[in-house]
């Protein structure tokens, strides 16, 4: 058989095919039959057709075997994979599929009974996953590298998320870096506790894993008591995650026996590397892992249009509340608003160039044309750099929440809380959280005669917004701050929900 063109698949055909590359809760699976089983699942989504040409497969699948499967499957058949979160209620799917104009929808057992109805209406082709892993295994098409390879959809400053384009040319680039910078073997063993919608699991865990001919453990949700139970197995040599997770992991250490901590701490120690990321690690959850686990986490700044983008060092300094410097392959550039580079010590927008940066934001090309100025991806982000290394400082949208490692936009949650029958006029506002990073705010004005409770507005919002977008913290206002245009003050109501 000639060899994929997938940079992914073919370093597996490349691998030993009786190396173990998952875990998960119902046993090992090689690399040999990752490649048979995306073969047949591949085989299944063509039905018959040379070349799914690019066409959005969605796939609703837990963390486990299947999840590659479905994944290699749809690019092996020649289709952009969307992954939908197993956490969302229908109306988030429901949004993904008709955004990303998605043709087939896969589904897991666990989810095809809530999944089917939703994907009938938009008139997509409904798969269940177990009908089709043991698929008649037949010719596939030669797909090209530059070919889109995933759809993953990001909040940002508009209100509702946007499908952001990775090629397998990108995600190549975005695994090869993380693979050089953080030294990942064929002997490393890892355990991925992060939801795969989002590019943290799926690249810097899942992805390089699979590159590097490696193990990944793969456990359904992030569970502390798990999560330690997988460091004391000793078969770990690197765990990544967000900061809520280490806190977590923090909680359950602190109330274990004072022997158990003594054993989870001793475990600690057989890893090589912990890596923290995606929001703001706070310099004291650092500080307190090192205590109970004797590694300094490796801090690194990423974004889903960028791949990972600074890391502190594998070897050398680890500067406490710095996030390092520019990846393998990844040009990083401080400006002001004229787009000159500032100096050290002072702050700047954070903007990254290179082969890992995304193709564009999926049927959006204006806003793709936005987020550009000479060929440099603008994030947002606010940094400063100090002795070659930089800090985040924060963001420049006020609208945009990081909560447990997850990205929402306020304006997107205001749209859906002005449908709510109680509400006359509201403003989503991140507040500092030591577990969270941020909690989202909800300030609200209710109308004449009706009254809210955090309780009822969390219970409607569940429905129509993914969890980690529903408030959880609530004040009811007689108006909202507003300046001298109307606008909402939100740094004011920030303020107010901290008081
Ligand atoms: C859940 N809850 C929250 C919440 N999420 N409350 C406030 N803020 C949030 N963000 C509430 C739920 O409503 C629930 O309440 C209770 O907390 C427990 O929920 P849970 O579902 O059990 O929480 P848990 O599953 O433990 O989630 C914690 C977590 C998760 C840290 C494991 O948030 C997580 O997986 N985060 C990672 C996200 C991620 O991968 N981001 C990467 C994006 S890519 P109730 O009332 O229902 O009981 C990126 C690029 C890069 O950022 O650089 O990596
Ligand atoms: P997402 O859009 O979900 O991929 O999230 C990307 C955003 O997460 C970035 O633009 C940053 O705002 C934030 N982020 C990622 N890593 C870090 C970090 N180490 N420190 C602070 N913020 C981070």
């Amino acid at each position: 058989m000639t060899e994929s063109l997938i940079p992914l698949v073919a370093r597996a055909e490349q691998t030993a095919p009786d190396r173990i590359a998952i875990a998960d809760s119902a046993g090992e699976y090689s690399y040999g039959q990752l490649l048979e089983k995306s073969h047949a699942i591949a085989s299944a989504l063509l039905a018959g057709r040379a070349d799914l040409e690019g066409r959005r497969v969605a796939f609703l699948v837990p963390s486990s075997f299947d999840y590659p499967c479905v994944q290699w499957g749809i690019w092996r058949a020649g289709g952009t994979a969307v992954p939908l979160c197993t956490m969302h209620p229908p109306a988030e799917w429901s949004y993904v599929l008709e955004d990303s104009g998605a043709e087939i929808v896969v589904a897991h057992a666990e989810f095809a009974d809530k999944l089917a109805p939703v994907a009938e209406r938009l008139g997509c082709r409904f798969l269940r996953c177990e009908d089709i892993r043991d698929h008649a295994l037949g010719a596939l098409p030669a797909v090209e590298a530059d070919r889109a390879a995933m759809l993953i959809y990001t909040s940002g400053t508009t209100s509702k998320p946007k499908g952001v384009v990775t090629t397998h040319k990108i995600l190549s680039w975005q695994i090869r870096s993380l693979i050089e910078a953080w030294g990942w073997v064929p002997d490393d063993r890892t355990l991925l506790v992060l939801p795969l919608h989002h590019l943290h699991g799926i690249l810097n865990v899942l992805s390089c894993a699979l590159w590097a001919g490696a193990t990944c453990e793969m456990a359904p949700r992030f569970d502390a008591e798990e999560t330690w139970a997988g460091i004391q197995s000793g078969r770990l040599t690197l765990f990544m995650a967000v900061p809520t997770v280490y806190a977590r992991l923090v909680k359950a250490w602190e109330s274990a026996s004072p022997g158990k901590q003594q054993a989870l701490s001793a475990a600690c120690r057989k890893l090589r590397l912990m890596v923290c990321g995606s929001a703001a690690l706070p310099v004291v959850t650092l500080e307190r892992w090192r205590e109970i686990s004797g590694h300094t986490l490796l801090e690194r700044y990423g974004m889903t249009e960028l791949g990972m983008a600074l890391s502190n060092p594998l070897n050398g300094a680890r500067l406490p509340g710095f996030v390092g410097q520019a990846l393998p392959y990844v040009e990083v550039r401080l400006v002001d608003e004229t787009l000159n580079a500032v100096p050290d010590g002072t702050p700047g927008q954070i903007q990254v160039k290179g082969p890992t940066v995304f193709r564009e934001y999926w049927q959006r090309p204006s806003e793709t044309e936005k987020a550009f100025v000479e060929g440099w991806f603008k994030t947002g982000d606010v940094a400063v750099r100090e002795n070659g290394s930089f800090r985040i400082l924060g963001r420049e949208s006020v609208d945009i929440i990081k909560t447990g490692g997850y990205k929402v936009s306020a304006l997107e949650i205001e749209d859906e809380l002005r449908n709510h029958e109680a509400i006359e006029q509201c403003a989503v506002v991140g507040v500092e959280d030591p577990e969270w990073g941020e909690r989202v705010a909800a300030a609200v004005v209710v109308k004449e005669g009706n009254s809210l409770s955090l309780d009822t507005l969390r219970a409607w919002a569940k429905e129509r917004l993914a969890i980690y977008k529903v408030p959880s913290r609530l004040l009811i206002l007689p108006e909202l701050p507003r300046n001298a245009m109307g606008k909402v003050v939100k740094p004011e109501l920030a303020q107010q929900f901290r008081a």
